[in-house]
């Protein structure tokens, strides 16, 4: 009876066999596209994710407290999904993607205007206010055109030699503050939640550059102004990411609590920023330079200015704490940073310009920061043209999210990611497409050359000149307000190193 059942049943799974590759036949001559390595291209509706309920998500994702988790949501959708997956929650659907290879492919097709996730609390805000956009939320040739200008005042590398002087100063003053408050302290050294000083920090130096003008931010007493300038910055992405996904629109008709907020907060930062540039019309910086350029109009370079100032305020102070805290846990590694630090010096003879190039493990470790810490969640793109990811057909037009949080963790792509080590960007592993902390392109972070400048210079000093430790045991971790920031105050202690100078 078996014996005889045996070779019908081969012959059944035959047949079944020929059947699939008839069905496949016919689908790929239909609608699926042929792929150049002879693999059958799968079409778009075919990418797992959770699509198909865009408000259910919703409810769901507010439910894991998504607003604040978004970082951890996506690391846990690519475990469940695979490397790509589809999502949409409320109105705002993309395909999200993880791989260096496919982030490589997203870029090529990202167009002459590359155009990311627009940030609707934003546009609305300047729509109410009658505000013009910058950089920042221009698109088309608008876009391009102001900032092919800008690049060449704020990110050819040509300028930077005008602003390291500029940076070399704050770092400076920065130095003598901690002193003092360690002279103060009368403990030979100072525990401290380090955040608002570094906002401090990174707010003189963004001014300087952009004015040329000293706002006196490294002494006792700050204007309030300028105080309130800074909170409105924390304020107004605290109260973005709520606002990502229903309609800002909807919200202000319904005149709730954070888009009156959102509205302060920007108001604030606008009116800080105004007084700033009416200030300084003649002072020969990036805004006089500008000016005198005559290419831009007057209000095209207000908006992007200020766009510049706010955006380099938690940004790279935020980077720094996550940079400190990690030196504080790894003592070894930082006297490692150290003897690099003074070994340039030496080599350079004090010129900051020629130390910048002696500091491979400094731009390492902000490397390393940016990877495990990264300030955006994710990098976006609409895509120009069709293309084809794992294997997926995605049409132009569709938003495509990198995960770069996810990415920075990924066993896959990074040896050991838990683990914090500057060395790896010594040409030891490979880089390509996996250090994009600032974005890729055109569209990349504008401030990002002001940004790494000010962050470098600002360890060089520190380094010279402190111990950084930390006091007990604390495992921070990130926290989703538009940008990642710390979810719990990080305290530090500063300590004076033996041959630290008062400069
Ligand atoms: C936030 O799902 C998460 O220095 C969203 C997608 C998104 C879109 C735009 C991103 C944003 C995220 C994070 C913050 C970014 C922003 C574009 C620019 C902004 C990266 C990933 C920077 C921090 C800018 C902000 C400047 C501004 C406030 C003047």
């Amino acid at each position: 009876m078996s014996l005889l059942l045996a070779p019908r049943l081969a012959l059944w799974r035959s047949c079944s066999v020929l059947s699939d590759c008839c069905s496949l036949r016919v689908s790929s001559s239909a609608s699926v596209v042929r792929h150049s390595h002879s693999s059958i291209v799968r079409p778009f509706n075919e990418i797992p994710g959770l699509w198909k309920n865009s408000v259910g998500n919703l409810y769901n994702f507010w439910k894991q407290d998504g607003f604040k988790n978004l970082h951890r949501i996506m690391v846990h959708n690519f475990n469940t999904f695979g490397p790509i997956y589809r999502e949409k929650i409320g109105y705002y659907e993309s395909v999200n993607i993880i791989k260096p290879e496919d982030a490589a492919i997203l870029f090529k097709a990202e167009g002459h205007y590359p155009k990311r996730l627009n940030v609707e609390p934003w546009t609305a805000y300047r729509d109410y206010r009658n505000r013009k956009y910058g950089v920042l939320l221009k698109s088309g040739e608008d876009w391009r055109s102001n900032r092919v200008i800008l690049n060449k005042e704020v990110i050819s590398p040509k300028i930077q030699e005008n602003f390291v002087p500029l940076l070399e100063e704050v770092g400076q003053d920065f130095v003598v503050r901690v002193h003092k408050k360690i002279n103060r302290s009368g403990q030979n050294k100072w525990t401290t939640d380090l955040s608002q000083e570094l906002f401090k920090y990174a707010l003189e130096s963004v001014s300087s550059v952009l004015y040329g003008e000293r706002l006196g931010l490294m002494l006792d007493y700050i204007d309030p102004e300028v105080q309130h300038f800074i909170d409105c910055i924390t304020l107004m992405f605290k109260t973005t990411s709520p606002m990502l996904y229903i309609p800002p629109e909807l919200l202000r008709k319904l005149g709730s609590k954070v888009w009156r907020d959102h509205v302060e907060a920007w108001d604030g930062i606008f009116n800080q920023a105004d007084r700033c540039i009416q200030k300084i019309y003649k002072e020969l910086r990036v805004l006089a330079s500008l000016l005198l350029l005559d290419k831009l109009s007057i209000e095209d370079i207000k908006a992007s200015v200020t766009e510049l100032m706010a955006g380099g305020v938690d940004t790279t102070s935020i980077t720094l704490l996550w940079t400190l805290y990690e030196l504080a846990r790894h003592p070894n590694l930082q006297e490692e940073l150290r003897a690099e630090v003074v070994k340039a010096r030496e080599t350079s003879q004090g010129n900051m310009q020629e130390m910048l190039k002696h500091i491979p493990l400094v731009k390492g470790a902000l490397k390393e920061t940016l990877r495990l810490h990264p300030v955006a969640v994710s990098l976006q793109r609409y895509v120009a043209e069709d293309i084809i990811i794992q294997n997926y057909h995605i049409p132009a037009g569709t938003l495509v999210q990198l995960g770069l949080y996810a990415m920075g963790r990924d066993p896959k792509v990074f040896l050991r990611p838990e683990q914090y080590l500057p060395t790896r960007w010594l040409r030891t592993e490979t880089q390509y497409f996996r250090s994009l902390g600032f974005g890729f392109g055109p569209r990349q972070c504008l401030g990002r050359r002001i940004a790494e400048t000010e962050m470098q210079i600002f360890l060089i000093h520190m380094l010279e000149n402190f111990k950084v430790e930390k006091q007990r045991h604390i495992e921070a971790k990130s926290v989703f307000e538009l940008i990642l920031v710390p979810d719990q105050p990080i305290i530090l202690t500063l300590k004076p190193l033996q041959n630290s100078q008062l400069v």
